[in-house]
């Protein structure tokens, strides 16, 4: 049985709009973006969720692992069918709007989104976002995206290469939160802002939107590229299709994959 706080019931009843309405709550799982990834090859609908009590192999970007102990934090899965490939190269972006404002809605904690998928509170990230896909060739298929947030993980439960750059809601100063209750505000926050990206002008307000909680641009980074290559540059815009703009030795480039880390310099 999962927890109290992640009751089926109190979580379908704390829903708002259709996202979440068809239900997965496990108990333990692997990892909840493979149920899912199997659950929409199989036909599940936009807006279907798979969430879990806890991951035993939570994953995060290039193979590395994300943690989510017992009772914790959420680690919840959700079935997109985009309409276009613009709607979908912003999910991503979108997802991490969506998290930050329900975060603030929820928690009362104001976040910023470090570039391309980490939520982070004053104290360090909060939650992590996984977006993948099955789908080859021309065809638009289905995405899945995967957020991890921690909600009462205490750092002094994390390990220590966690904690050394990880937060969670209840130790940013929230209150004792229900699970289900962020969920519903999250699913909520997603399905608003994905539908908004589906047309070209609410497309620019997600974009403004990650622009507004960017915690680089502007700022001197150090890019890590897939392949482990690493370049000084200055982030300076989000494009319209959630690319990092930079300039590099005075150049501007597009980055579209990869991850960042602020250098103080002369920042
Ligand atoms: C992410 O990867 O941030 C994506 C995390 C996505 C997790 C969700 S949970 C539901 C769904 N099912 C899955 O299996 N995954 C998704 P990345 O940017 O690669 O960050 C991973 C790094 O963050 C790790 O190498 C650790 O250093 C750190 N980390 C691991 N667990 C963490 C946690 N709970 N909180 C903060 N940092 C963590």
């Amino acid at each position: 049985m999962p927890a109290d706080d992640l009751s089926p019931d109190a979580l379908r009843e704390a829903l708002r709009g259709s996202f979440g309405r068809e239900l997965q709550v496990h108990d333990a799982i692997g990892s909840t973006n493979d149920a899912t990834l199997e659950w929409a090859a199989d036909g599940a609908p936009e807006g279907a969720v798979v969430t879990a009590d806890q991951q035993t192999q939570g994953r995060g970007r290039w193979n590395r692992s994300w943690s989510s102990p017992p009772g914790r934090s959420i680690s919840l899965s959700l079935v997109l069918r985009p309409g276009s490939r613009e709607q979908a190269g912003l999910v991503t972006t979108l997802v991490g709007v969506a998290a930050a404002d329900a975060i603030e809605a929820a928690a009362g904690i104001r976040c910023g989104i470090k570039w391309p998928n980490d939520v982070v509170a004053p104290g360090g990230k909060v939650a992590g976002i996984l977006v993948e896909s099955r789908s080859s060739g021309a065809e638009m298929g289905f995405l899945v995206a995967g957020i991890g947030v921690n909600v009462s993980w205490s750092p002094e439960e994390m390990p220590p290469e966690i904690r050394a750059g990880a937060s969670s809601l209840v130790a940013e100063g929230a209150g004792p939160l229900p699970r289900y209750a962020v969920i519903a505000e999250l699913l909520d926050a997603i399905e608003r802002w994905y539908g908004r990206a589906g047309t070209a002008s609410g497309r620019a307000e997600v974009v403004e939107a990650a622009t507004v909680r960017s915690t680089i641009l502007g700022r001197a980074v150090l890019l890590r590229g897939p392949d482990g290559t690493l370049t000084e540059a200055r982030a300076v815009a989000l494009a319209e299709d959630g690319a990092l703009e930079v300039e590099v030795d005075g150049a501007r480039r597009s980055v579209t994959a990869g991850e960042v880390e602020r250098i103080r310099t002369e920042d």
